[in-house]
């Protein structure tokens, strides 16, 4: 089913209900599709960093011109990259929005060129994409550094990429919604709405990227100085935890193509300093989770989302977060290896919860499968089995969902989803990669 998703140089998540080439989407689709085709992972990655901005970003999605202009809202008459992104170093020849999404890029890279050695060297493949992915993470280390601690700040919800988590309804209850005469929701053709984000919450969305578009797409931060962080400007654990990865994946990349040692490199350095530095600005020692920052209010947000579970990943994490983590994830609020089949996207005894709506309880594959490596890493290995297992069954009986249902493993919203295919690709394989 991959292939039916494949457009002759990406892959779309959703042929219905997305029919462009997302961010996030295309990193973990590569990291499944390097078992199928080390050629089309690459190409998928490829794509996408051809659409980098002259600023380093890449944007959350790059759009397809053979596709309807009304398949998709909000799309390239919303976020008008050719203008509105003149300043920042938009492309021209390709249309795309303005936001960016989760750096999964430099990882899926590394993943990629493992694949085929051979082929990724015959190509030139890392030595291509090495200075984009270099360029991306400086973007997200300058000019998105909008606390200016270190880390990267995202400025919309859906550049976190968990769009409705209930982590956002208190620095999102201070946007007024836009008028919802003034655009048509494209998602509810292809969605229940039970399954979907309000209408309220949409026109929040509508109102912030609106916002940022008319702005120039200009980020606090970028030229060093702390500016007003904006209506919503939150330092999220899983966006920082990816950078962080990917940081340790570049420097993988860079002794490889520079025959150097990896293991004292400046990057892998400065990936273990953000280690800390996560744990310094966002560990919550009561809750034993790490929490959202709202750099608003410059004070942690009390929800807990699956976003504090994913620095799991990281190798540098003090020891005693490990194990607090891993706690917190068996434990009355994600349920894991007890109550749940998957990881919830959200807390199971938190007010919001909600194992059907967007983000806001139900499982997705691409968190489970960072959830999995953690553990793994961390040397929980059945727990780690367990899941894994799960998922293939999830996967299995929902014919590749989007999300599904926390506790019973029903499926929701699109199906026969790209990283969801791809990702249980990866299972079956059970490739382990040293990052
Ligand atoms: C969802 O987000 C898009 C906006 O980017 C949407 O709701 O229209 C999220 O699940 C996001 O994480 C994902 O990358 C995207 C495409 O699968 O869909």
């Amino acid at each position: 089913m991959l292939w039916a998703n494949w457009t002759g140089t990406s892959t779309v998540p959703s042929l219905a209900l997305y029919p462009h080439q997302w961010s996030w989407d295309s990193a973990f689709i590569a990291i499944g599709l390097r078992h199928l085709s080390p050629l089309r992972a690459q190409l998928e990655l490829e794509t996408l960093l051809a659409a980098q901005w002259g600023d380093g970003r890449v944007p959350h999605i790059v759009f397809n011109d053979a596709v309807p202009p009304g398949a998709y809202f909000p799309g390239p008459d919303f976020w008008r990259s050719a203008t509105a992104g003149r300043r920042a170093g938009a492309p021209g020849g390709v249309q795309t929005s303005g936001i960016v999404q989760p750096p999964v890029h430099a990882l899926a890279a590394w993943l990629v060129h493992r694949a085929d050695p051979g082929l990724s060297r015959a190509r030139s493949f890392l030595a291509r994409l090495r200075p984009r992915l270099a360029a991306w993470h400086r973007y997200l280390m300058t000019a998105r550094d909008a606390g200016g601690a270190g880390l990267a700040a995202v400025l919309h919800p859906w550049e976190q990429g968990m769009d409705n988590s209930p982590c956002w309804d208190g620095p999102l209850s201070r946007v007024e919604p836009a008028d919802p005469g003034a655009f048509r929701r494209a998602d509810l053709d292809h969605g229940a709405p039970g399954d979907r984000p309000t209408d309220t919450d949409y026109g929040r969305y509508v109102r912030l990227a609106a916002q940022y578009r008319d702005q120039g797409y200009e980020d606090a931060g970028r030229d060093g100085t702390r500016r007003d962080p904006g209506a919503f400007s939150v330092e999220d654990p899983a966006f920082n935890a990816l950078l962080i990865t990917s940081e340790y994946a570049l420097a993988l990349i860079e002794a490889e193509l520079d025959g150097t040692e990896c293991r004292s490199s400046e990057r892998r350095e400065r990936a273990r300093a953000l280690t800390d530095t996560l744990v310094a600005r966002l560990w919550d020692p009561a809750r034993a989770l790490f929490l959202c920052r709202d750099l608003r209010s410059d004070r942690l947000i009390a929800e807990r989302g699956v976003t504090g579970l994913i620095p799991l990943v990281l190798p540098a994490l003090p020891p005693a977060v490990t194990a607090a983590l891993v706690r917190t994830a068996r434990g009355p609020h994600f349920g894991l290896g007890g109550a749940t089949r998957l990881v919830p996207s959200y807390d199971l005894t938190g007010p919001a919860f909600d194992p059907r709506r967007y983000w806001r309880g139900p499982a997705w594959f691409n968190t489970n499968w960072l959830v999995a490596k953690g553990l793994r890493l961390h040397g929980e290995l059945p727990l780690a089995d367990r899941l894994r297992a799960a998922m293939l069954d999830a996967a299995d009986a929902s014919d590749f969902a989007e999300y599904v249902d926390p506790y019973t493993g029903a499926g929701r919203g699109a199906r026969r989803f790209g990283w969801t295919a791809a990702l249980t690709l990866d299972l079956l394989r059970k490739e382990e990669v040293r990052t």
